[in-house]
């Protein structure tokens, strides 16, 4: 495999060492191919929020199985599936389902610019939203990792009509339309950024994004992905008070098996093949195994209280700074329902400027204090941690006590 992976994160380039192979996971532990324990942090960077190997989605995908693993044709679990994407995001009148948020981001594109007419698209510096050609600038996840710009192979065409602002900064938003005026098709953000590590823009930046958006005729695209049921059981739309003109979908509504989705109001769905003239498809696309196993994550998930995903998220984060203060490091931890991440700066971090004035080399240390003293963390200062809303309070003691540790084995 190349460089070792099959995704370039897990390669550790920015912790230095030996990357971890996993053999197996069961609930809130991890265990690799030593046979070490470790209480997983990362939660497949994002859909492993019941913890692994749910008995009920155990059972759910295994009765899918049984009966084969794809059609090509509709299924009754793709409209089950359907209907509870629309319970969570409530203003999504269509859904359609696709095989990864890189996929959802891509469709939401070419959607947008159907719907404007226009072609240019803004995103947000820091922002990640897989790996297509028109997105894939000023990056966050690997590409802040790794600390690269943009990826070879990118035809400069494919991003002459990406224009790049400056996250939780309106201003920067308003000087690029004042400079191409009708020509913007959308804006694409994730709510809470989760690819430059953990950062929570002000309400009143997305709220006035929104207006500004309906004012000008641009399509806002929020990209869920990440953000999706971490706080509530929907979106972290409804945080800000907004609803995008586009939801794009990941993560947790495959449950871990590859599923996609992106939504949004009749009018501008109903453009998408075969009803309208904007061209999408996939062999796979609502696979009934992954919509058997995404369905049964959401089933479950509804059955817990987001008070609870809330306090986990802030335990988490006071005993990070707890920990962090008792032994002399300066750190900023932001958090955003079950998404927690510390960044070793004194700074505030609200945009990709601040996130990058983290020390990742201290980050480094951190995470290898963290794994000799089990916690399985993402192996980069620019991913997030995603914990389990399962965490019991002996649990979270727990990760507390190992925490401590970790902090105190940096020494
Ligand atoms: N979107 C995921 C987190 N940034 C991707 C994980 C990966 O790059 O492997």
């Amino acid at each position: 495999m190349v460089g070792g992976v099959n995704s370039p994160v897990r390669a550790f380039n920015s912790v230095g060492g030996n990357p971890l192979f996993i053999d197996r996971a069961e609930g809130i532990h991890i265990y690799d191919a030593d046979g070490n324990e470790y209480i997983d942090c990362v939660g497949s960077y994002g859909p492993m929020i019941l913890g692994h190997a749910h008995p009920k989605v155990n059972e759910a995908v295994k009765a899918a199985i049984d009966k084969s693993y794809t059609y090509g044709a509709s299924t009754e679990v793709e409209v089950e599936m359907a209907e509870m994407v629309k319970e969570a995001f409530p203003h999504l009148d269509k859904v359609r389902f696709v095989n990864s948020g890189t996929e959802a981001v891509i469709s939401s594109i070419r959607l947008a610019r159907a719907y404007t007419g226009k072609n240019k698209i803004i995103k947000f510096a820091g922002c990640y939203h897989g790996h297509s050609d028109n997105l894939l600038v000023a990056a966050g996840s690997g590409l802040a990792t790794l600390g690269i710009p943009g990826s070879k192979g990118v035809p400069e065409s494919a991003v002459r009509d990406t224009l790049i602002a400056k996250f939780n900064d309106i201003e920067s938003v308003k000087l690029l339309i004042d400079e191409f005026p009708d020509e913007i098709a959308g804006i694409f953000i994730e709510p809470v950024a989760g690819n430059m590590g953990v950062v929570v823009p002000d309400k009143s930046f997305m709220q006035e994004l929104r207006s500004l958006t309906k004012e000008k005729g641009i399509a806002l695209v929020i990209d869920e992905v990440m953000t999706g049921f971490r706080q509530k059981f929907g979106g972290a739309q409804d945080y800000f008070g907004v609803e995008a003109d586009i939801t794009c979908m990941g993560k947790v509504i495959g449950g871990g098996m590859p599923v996609g989705a992106y939504g949004g109001k009749s009018a501008i769905m109903d453009m998408v093949s075969p009803l309208g003239g904007v061209y999408q498809a996939g062999t796979l696309s609502g696979s009934p195994i992954a919509m058997a196993c995404g369905l049964a994550t959401l089933n479950e998930l509804k059955k817990h209280d987001y008070d609870r995903a809330d306090q986990i998220g802030k335990r988490i984060k006071a005993a990070l700074e707890k920990s962090a203060e008792k032994h002399g490091y300066t750190i900023t931890v932001n958090q955003f329902g079950l998404m927690v991440n510390p960044f070793f700066t004194d700074q505030k971090v609200v945009d990709f400027e601040t996130a990058q004035s983290s020390d990742t080399e201290m980050f480094a240390k951190f995470f290898w204090a963290a794994a000799e003293n089990g916690l399985y963390l993402p192996p980069s200062q620019f991913e997030a941690w995603f914990m389990p809303i399962v965490l019991t309070d002996e649990e979270i003691n727990l990760i507390e006590e190992r925490i401590e540790k970790a902090f105190q084995a940096m020494k």
